[in-house]
């Protein structure tokens, strides 16, 4: 699939602001692959799809959790962990997407996860500075991006795992243990 049939693919999905986000999303994460020797085509399609499911309906996210027996630890956490999984299940298996590397990196852009590829990495953190998102640290982050992927990924988990502990809300373990294996 090249880049344009993939667009097309998901603006059919997800049109307006959030389909504006994933064409920046794609940008970043391209500069990022081309800075730190990751494959072009394959960060292509991980950031084209890397939200195709965002939109969709709480109730049809759990659906696909619970049919395609994603990872059940998902129900007893925040929905917005849900939309990276289940669009890896369905690029998967409706778009004929069969790159380990690329269905992962869909799978974990939100909560990352111990051991992260290359590509993961910069799918995850092509979507934490993608030029129009702003919170509190992203001028940090934005620069430690030029010099060094995993000093950024490390900043960018932990103001992720802050922001959650300021608002009292649930840490995905999988978060937690991107976390740990980034400052281990
Ligand atoms: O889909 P996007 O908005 O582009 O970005 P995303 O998929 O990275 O989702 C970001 C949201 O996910 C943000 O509000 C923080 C939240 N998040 C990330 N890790 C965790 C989490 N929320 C909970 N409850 N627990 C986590 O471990
Ligand atoms: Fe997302
Ligand atoms: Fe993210
Ligand atoms: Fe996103």
């Amino acid at each position: 699939m090249d880049r344009e049939e993939a667009l097309q693919i998901v603006k059919q999905r997800i049109s307006g602001p959030r389909f504006d986000h994933t064409v920046r999303v794609l940008k970043t994460a391209l500069d990022l692959a081309v800075q730190y020797g990751a494959d072009e085509k394959k960060t292509e399609i991980a950031a084209i799809f890397h939200d195709y499911a965002k939109l969709q309906p709480i109730s049809e996210l759990k659906k696909v959790i619970l049919e395609k027996k994603l990872d059940s630890r998902l129900l007893d956490y925040h929905s917005e962990l849900w939309h990276g999984p289940v669009a890896a299940s369905i690029v998967q298996e409706e778009m004929g997407v069969h790159d380990k590397d690329v269905i992962n990196a869909i799978r974990y852009h939100t909560t990352g996860r111990a051991g992260m590829s290359l590509l993961e990495k910069i799918i995850y953190l092509a979507d934490y500075i993608e030029p129009g998102r702003q919170f509190p640290g992203l001028d940090e982050v934005r620069a430690l991006a030029k010099t060094d992927l995993d000093l950024a990924l490390t900043k960018a988990i932990g103001n992720t795992m802050k922001f959650l502990i300021d608002q009292s809300a649930q840490i995905f373990p999988d978060t937690l243990e991107a976390y740990n294996d980034m400052v281990k």
